[in-house]
């Protein structure tokens, strides 16, 4: 048996001592990506504990937490904006603990295994999913070279995730992520999520970062993405397993694209109705795009039959310009009669849109402007706007860093502790920005 403390070194878009007073996803959410770790582990005997540094006062108090636990390994999970304290994290415990095994995880180290090592932070860095290969890992490392790939799991026999690992889990999911002044959830709300992966290759999207972190190796070999969902009774089955354990009333599902096989969908909502899930009272919320939602009318009118409040649209921009730059796939037209079509069913509309983007002809307030006015008109619950990041691996981080736009990057901090709202890409006038800022408490 081996002793494993997992790390999430969400310190990015939250911070120090988050506490639940201010309520973000990025400060109530956890991550399941861990939690699915801390399941397959437990389910082979390990014993797994959390440094949530969020949930901390600062490094002093991690690295007491470090010594008590003295783990022999620390699998720290990496979202690039994250690469700053996921690396401090583990150079940190490795200095108290000399001998502890440092691996880092994650989107981040999947993409750039070299240059997590190369900080001298980490053992081993894994690529891909961590169910199957993390725990034969701290079973016996000589059998793993410095960077290695995960096996794919299969999702219908991979434990639950362990969201306990989260001492204050129930304190948690008893938080409205959300902070919607106008609208509530019902609570206790859990995360969960169905499929990995997402088909599309939005330019501004770390697409080809899960291109490669949800991967298998085919018969001739060949390492491919694997894009692909849970079976609709394994979801419920966690449904009703939340519902017993913690009295759950609302589940929010992080799909990137909760509508990807509209047939899983029906099923979904069949089943729903069938377990008597919907007759209970249960909600959800997920999210999708604005030409999914125009492609499936009907299939949104069920969706809110069965308990669906509200949708997280990644309306992204109205600017036709932008659009196409973002290689979206979608016109300002279909962000439009998206919004109609959410609205003439009852849900909620959550719109995800994002300012300052300078293309090859530069940054042009009228694109912004533009997105503004469109937002304004799909009548959202919640506005959440956020200032354009050049995500590493995502199919513009090149033009933005080869063109040296982004600010700050002279020293490869890869935007490190860069919230939504701070300054990212030269040329763009962001106090112009700032002063666009539309929120839901304006209307509340
Ligand atoms: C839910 C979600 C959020 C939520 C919650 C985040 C959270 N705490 O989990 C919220 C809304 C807060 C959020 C915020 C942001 N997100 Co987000 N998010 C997601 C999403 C849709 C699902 C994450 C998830 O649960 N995956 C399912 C789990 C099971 O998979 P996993 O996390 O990959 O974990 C597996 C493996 O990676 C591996 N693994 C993971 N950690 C470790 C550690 C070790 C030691 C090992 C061995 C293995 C291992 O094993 C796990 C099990 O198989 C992903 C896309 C995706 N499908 O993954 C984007 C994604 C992670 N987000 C992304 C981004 C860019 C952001 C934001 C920067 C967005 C923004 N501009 O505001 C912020 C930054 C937040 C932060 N602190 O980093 C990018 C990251 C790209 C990158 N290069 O880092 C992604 C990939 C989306 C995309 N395609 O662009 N996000
Ligand atoms: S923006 Fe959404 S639809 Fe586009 S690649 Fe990313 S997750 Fe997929």
């Amino acid at each position: 048996m081996a002793k494993v403390l997992l790390v999430n070194p969400a310190l990015a878009y939250s911070t120090w001592n988050a506490g639940f007073k201010q309520p973000s996803p990025d400060n109530i959410f956890i991550r399941l990506g861990l939690a699915y770790l801390a399941g397959a582990l437990k389910a082979r005997g390990h014993e797994v504990s959390l440094a949530d540094l969020r949930t901390l006062s600062g490094w002093e108090e991690y690295e007491e937490l470090v010594k008590r636990m003295s783990p022999e390994f620390i699998g720290v999970t990496m979202h690039s904006v994250e690469f700053t304290p996921a690396v401090e994290a583990a150079k940190r415990a490795k200095k108290l603990l000399p001998k502890v095994v440092t691996v880092a995880g994650g989107i981040h180290p999947t993409m750039f295994p070299e240059e997590c090592l190369e900080t001298g932070a980490f053992d081993y860095a894994m690529q891909g999913e961590g169910e199957i290969s993390f725990p034969l890992l701290v079973e016996d490392p000589s059998q793993f070279p410095k960077y290695f790939w995960g096996e794919a799991p299969d999702l219908d026999k991979v434990p639950f995730p362990d969201r306990e690992i989260w001492t204050d889990f129930k304190t948690r999911i008893n938080c409205e992520p959300f902070g919607i002044s106008q609208f509530s959830f019902p609570l206790p709300m859990a995360e969960i999520i169905n499929a990995r992966g997402c088909p599309y290759n939005c330019k501004f999207c770390c697409g080809p970062g899960e291109h490669q972190l949800y991967t298998k190796v085919t018969e001739s070999g060949k390492r491919v993405p694997y894009i692909r969902g849970r079976s609709v009774s394994n979801v419920i089955a966690e449904i009703e397993m939340l519902i017993e354990k913690y009295g759950i009333k609302s589940a929010m599902f992080h799909d990137d694209q909760f509508i990807m096989n509209p047939q899983w969908v029906s099923e979904f909502i069949k089943e729903l109705h069938k377990s008597g899930l919907v007759k209970r009272g249960f909600k959800w919320v997920t999210s999708s795009r604005a030409d999914i939602i125009c492609r499936n009318d009907e299939l949104i009118g069920k969706m809110a039959d069965a308990g669906l409040l509200l949708l997280i649209v990644g309306f992204e921009s109205f600017s036709p310009r932008i659009l196409q730059w973002f290689g979206k796939g979608v016109t300002p037209e279909q962000n439009s009669r998206a919004a109609e079509i959410l609205h003439k069913h009852n849900i909620k509309v959550w719109a995800n849109y994002i300012l300052g983007i300078p293309t090859d002809t530069g940054w042009h307030k009228e694109d912004d402007l533009m997105t503004v006015e469109g937002v304004l008109r799909a009548d959202p619950v919640h506005f959440s706007p956020a200032f354009y990041t050049p995500v590493p691996g995502s199919g513009l981080y090149d033009f933005y860093k080869s063109n040296r736009l982004i600010i700050g990057d002279e020293g490869n901090e890869r935007l490190s502790n860069r919230g939504a709202m701070d300054a990212k890409v030269k040329g763009v006038d962001y106090e112009f920005l700032k002063a666009l800022m539309v929120t839901d408490t304006i209307f509340a």
